[in-house]
């Protein structure tokens, strides 16, 4: 069953890349469109045809929507994956889509026009049963409502952006004194980053996990669960390590959260993959937002269910009917993801665009690497700094982390720094085997501590690395790899 004969992909790297892995598997023939800064990157190779979408500057490229429907007719595609970021979350983009004849790969844009409001989306999850913070229920209209509010629920409070996220506008208010400072900071920071001031007040959770469940609905009503995610470690709202299952997660938590999740699809009304976010704190938890997209961290949800997302999406987007009911789909042992980015750790996590001059990707058991890079490639400075998901399967958690460990160990990449020693700390630390992570987890002192000593200790891994292979010692570089692993266990 072919379900599209081609499909532009409005997207660049790895994830351009996955689409159009899904896309080969079913014979559907992909388009990929690129900006100048992207003439010789790999998601222009992998797909059959490739056109020139702009300068550098997204704006002029990835977000040029213009240059991207004329290429989707000119190409004679029928349907547009938008991937994630760029215009995946754009409801003018989807409406556009749909006016000029061409499949959207997501929900329908009204849907999506009403989950970027943060106000709307927790007003009709509240009506429809599902958990949501206390605080105002819609927009601040007074100071007076305001201090009502924050006195009833008690501080410290939250000053979030309607339009918001990705914390943008976000304020935490510790007392009264402070609240109407912080109600006219957020709201000049929304009117500004989103013109629209509209600001609403929750109770704030002290250091929350982030929770989300991965779900798939088909244009019939019809909609199923892929379980949870566990998505709490993070750096200023950039996601850096996931796994799934959570680690926290017990059959009855799992009950009422999976039942929250397939009520906010039913009541928005959703189609095709989402994901539905949840703070949770102290044994209960809350509705935050849905993302109405593909998200990097889908990889887990692949690995622990063996549904391939992305295929769903197309055949979803077809007008399928979904191919299994929820007691059909099931959990098989732990994955992790972690998010290599080319980025100084020790310096802010500044990124590190530059050439690749060596480059070796793990494999054997249990690993999966998405990524669109290779060896000589230009990292360009104007994207995102991800240069690759590292993803780990295990039968169990610890077998996952272990795998993670090992994998981090053969990785050979020469030329810009990344998050990799960053990784390392966080796979050996003893809070996250114990599964105790929570959104401000990086912050902590030991992580802190121990970094500086993982970026050294993998600087030299490199340098010895790199010196095998100048010397055309593939086979040194690897054991040297393994050899450094064993002599850094022994340590434990
Ligand atoms: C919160 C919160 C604590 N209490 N809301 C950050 C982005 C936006 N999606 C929601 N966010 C938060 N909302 C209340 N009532 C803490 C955060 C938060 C956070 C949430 C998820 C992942 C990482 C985070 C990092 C800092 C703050």
């Amino acid at each position: 069953m072919k379900y599209f004969e081609k499909v532009l992909i409005a997207n660049r790297g790895e994830i351009a890349i996955r689409v159009m892995r899904a896309c080969r598997e079913m014979n559907i023939e992909t388009i990929a469109i690129y900006s100048t800064a992207d003439k010789d990157a790999l998601h222009v190779k992998y797909a059959d045809e490739a056109f020139m979408v702009g300068e550098a500057p997204p704006a002029k490229s990835y977000l040029n929507v213009d240059r991207i429907i004329d290429i989707a007719h000119k190409s004679g595609s029928e349907a547009i994956h938008p991937g994630y970021g760029f215009l995946a979350e754009n409801y003018s983009f989807a409406k556009r889509c749909s006016e000029e004849g061409i499949t959207f790969i997501g929900p329908s844009w009204k849907t999506i026009r009403a989950m970027g409001s943060k106000i709307e989306s927790k007003q009709s999850m509240r009506d429809a049963g599902v958990p949501v913070v206390p605080g105002t229920p819609g927009g601040v209209k007074s100071a007076a409502e305001a201090k009502n509010i924050a006195d009833e629920i008690g501080y410290p409070v939250i000053v979030k952006a309607s339009a918001g996220g990705g914390g943008i506008g976000m304020q935490i208010v510790e007392n009264e004194q402070a609240l109407d400072e912080a109600i006219s900071a957020g709201m000049r920071m929304a009117e500004s980053a989103f013109g629209d001031s509209t600001v609403f007040i929750e109770k704030y959770l002290v250091k929350p996990r982030h929770i989300e469940f991965q779900v798939l609905a088909d244009e019939h009503g019809n909609a199923v669960h892929l379980y949870d995610r566990e998505c709490s470690i993070q750096r200023r709202h950039q996601k850096l390590v996931e796994e799934a299952p959570s680690p926290i997660m017990t059959p009855e938590l799992r009950e009422r959260m999976s039942q929250s999740a397939i009520a906010v699809v039913e009541t928005s009304g959703y189609w095709n993959a989402g994901t539905v976010e949840f703070l949770y704190a102290d044994g209960d938890y809350y509705f935050m937002e849905m993302n109405t997209r593909l998200q990097v961290e889908h990889t887990v949800t692949e690995l622990i269910t063996g549904i391939d997302i992305v295929k769903q999406q197309l055949a979803i987007a077809a007008g399928e009917t979904l191919p299994f009911e929820q007691d059909e789909i099931s959990i098989r042992g732990h994955a992790i993801e972690c998010r290599i980015n080319a980025e100084d750790p020790l310096n802010n996590f500044t990124a590190d665009p530059g050439k690749i001059q060596r480059y070796r990707s793990p494999g054997g058991p249990g690993m999966r690497v998405d990524s669109g890079i290779h060896m000589g490639y230009t990292i360009p400075a104007s994207y995102d700094s991800m240069i690759a998901k590292l993803c780990s399967w295990g039968m169990t958690r610890q077998e996952a982390i272990a795998r993670m460990r090992r994998a981090i160990y053969e990785y050979v990449i020469i030329g810009v720094k990344t998050t990799l020693p960053l990784h390392h700390a966080i796979m050996h630390n003893k809070h996250f085997i114990e599964g105790n992570t929570h959104t401000h987890f990086l912050q902590e002192e030991h992580i802190q501590k121990t970094l500086a000593r993982y970026v050294r200790e993998e600087e030299k891994r490199m340098q010895t690395l790199a010196a095998s292979l100048r010397q055309g010692k593939e086979i040194a570089a690897i054991t040297g790899a393994v050899s450094a692993y064993i002599q850094s266990q022994k340590k434990e």
